[in-house]
Order: structure tokens, then sequence, then C-alpha cells
């Protein structure tokens, strides 16, 4: 039996043809090119899924069941994307009109929490009733899952996680508020608090790894430059960790999870990442009470989103 996840982003639609054991066995991507007209953006998801069946070599006909992550205020019960602000979506009805062009059925959920189910039922979140898992990317994305089950709140819009403050009027984010954990702990704060280093120490190695252009900066420059003995850029990693690390500490003390799986493309550093922020997280939290919450990188990578996707009829079948 075979799944189909999407996983739409500001950047890449990716679509996976996954088995019964949650593993990809084709997948196919194009970019979303983002600005364009929504019906575009749709006719390349369509289009990227009759990609990865052809690559499967199977009919899009024979797929058990479909399902999407998309980032934004998502309501999965009509299939609407409320609103993302990086797609240009407005209660777009994406699951109406996917049927229309595929003739199949669609599940959808917010992003994060597909990647969450996606590492809760095949990655590093599997084995527990209670997990949370975040995506250290573009944004900060949140997945909260409570006895196997996805919580997003009474409307659908909970579990962003991004946008709790751990700064008062500090950094603006993107949602209006100042000072989310997003502006702080995302891909795009990293990168942008090591070029703000960089440009304070012109003699940085972190110049010399981004082969003398700040456009060069990515989210590996401070942790390279680190690994090479560059002061400048231990101290960004060092600040930055920290601040996913407050962030950390407040989900363990809000919902005492059995795991946290921390994932996105900043999760690609493993324990350099993890093992500060399990020592901050442990001189932080208000109370160890029975077994401690396991902090741990997401295993599955950036197909965590799509494997979580196909699986979402599981929940709402
Ligand atoms: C933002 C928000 C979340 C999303 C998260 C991670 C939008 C469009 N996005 O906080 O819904 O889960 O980013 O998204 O409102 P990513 O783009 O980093 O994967
Ligand atoms: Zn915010």
């Amino acid at each position: 039996m075979y799944t189909l996840g999407i996983d739409l982003g500001g950047t890449n639609i990716v679509a996976g043809v996954v088995d019964e054991n949650h593993k990809v066995i084709a997948k196919a991507k194009v970019k979303t090119d983002f600005p364009r007209p929504a019906e575009e953006i749709v006719d390349d998801m369509a289009k990227v899924c009759k990609m990865a069946c052809d690559e499967a070599g199977i009919d899009i006909k024979d797929v058990y069941a479909c399902g999407i992550g998309s980032p934004g205020a998502i309501n999965p019960v009509d299939g609407v994307v409320v609103t993302a602000n990086n797609l240009g979506f407005k209660n777009l009805a994406l699951t109406k009109m996917l049927k229309e062009k595929t003739g199949m059925d669609f599940y959808i959920e917010n992003d994060a929490n597909a990647a969450a189910y996606g590492e809760f039922l095949a990655g590093s979140g599997r084995g527990v009733n209670s997990c949370v898992a975040v995506t250290l990317g573009t944004g900060v994305g949140g997945g909260i899952i409570i006895d196997g089950k996805l919580f997003s709140g009474s409307n659908y819009a909970g579990g962003e996680l991004g946008h709790t403050v751990i700064n008062v009027d500090g950094e603006q984010c993107t949602c209006g508020r100042k000072g989310c954990w997003e502006a702080y702990a995302s891909a795009t704060a990293l990168i942008r608090q090591t070029k703000a280093a960089m440009e304070k120490n012109k003699d940085s190695l972190m110049w010399k790894i981004a082969e003398g252009s700040l456009d060069n900066v990515n989210g590996r420059t401070a942790f390279d430059g680190m690994r090479q003995g560059d002061e400048s850029a231990k101290n960004v990693v060092d600040t930055y960790t920290k601040y996913v690390a407050v962030g950390v500490a407040n989900i363990i003390n809000v919902f005492q999870p059995e795991k946290v799986c921390i994932g996105g493309g900043i999760s690609n550093e493993k324990e350099t990442l993890v093992a500060p922020i399990r020592e901050y997280v442990n001189n932080e939290i208000y109370a160890v009470m029975g077994k401690p919450c396991e902090i741990l990188t997401a295993e599955l990578g950036n197909d965590a989103g799509l494997i979580g996707a196909a699986a979402l009829y599981k929940l709402y079948k």
C-alpha cells in the first residue's frame, strides 16, 4: 500500500510516494517560484504528485491516501489554507482544488504539524505518547503530539511555538509581534546573527568560509567557523544555541513531553546543536519528576514533512 505526501514550502514543492513502513520510495521536486498566482502553484502541486508517482511506477489512483503539509494557519477539516503569508494564500480551498486536478482526496495540516507527525510515527519521536517537534528553518515551526494525536487547539491554529515571545520588545517578527522565538532561533535569524558578527569582525574566518561575501552566508557558516577555531563564530553559535534552548525549556515547562525533537535545516548539526541545549535546559526547567524529557534531533531530515503528510489519513480518515 502506498500513500503520497506533499511538503509545500516557500522555496520548493516536494512530493513523495511512501510505503506502509513510512519509507519514501520516490520523490519529485519543483520550485515554488513565489510570487505567482495561487492557481499556478496548485497546478504545480498536482504536477509534482504525478512526477513522484511516475518515478515510483504507479498511477496516482492506486495511492491509498494523499496529504499536504503547508505553512501557515490551516483548517484540516475544511481543507483550507486560512492564511500563509509566504505563499500569498488566503482562504484557499487547497484540497478541493487538488481534487479537481488529480481526482484524489487530500488531507492537509500545517507543515510543522505534518513534520511532527512524521517524526512521531517513523523518526526520533517513535515509541512515546507525547512528543513536541520544532523545525528550525525559514521560520520556527511547532507540532504538538499528545496521546498519539496532534494537538492544535480549539480552532487548529495552535502549536505556533515559533510565535511565543522570548524577548519583550525584541526583534521584529514576520507575524507582527516583537521578540518571537522564531525571530531568534530560525535559520533566517541565525544567518542574520552571523552576518552581524562578520560585519563587526572583518578578520573573522567566517569571511573566508563565505568566500568574502555576505551573500554566501548560510546556516552552516558560523558552525563551520566555530569548528575551525574562530572566536566570533563560536560566540554566534553559543548565543544562537542559547536562544533555541530558551524556547525548548519553555516547551518542557508547559508540556513535559517525553521527547522534544528538533528538525529543520539547522538540526543537521546534530549533537553540536543539541548537547549545549540539553545542558542549558537541565539548569532551567522548573522540575524533573520521573523520566526526564529527551531532547533529540529529528531523524527523517527534510522528508519528515512529506512522510507525516502522507500519513495524515490516520488522523482524519
Ligand atoms: C512560520 C509559520 C508557521 C510555520 C513555520 C515553519 C507561516 C506562513 N508560517 O512560523 O505556520 O509552521 O513558519 O515554516 O505563517 P518553515 O517555512 O520554516 O518550514
Ligand atoms: Zn512571531
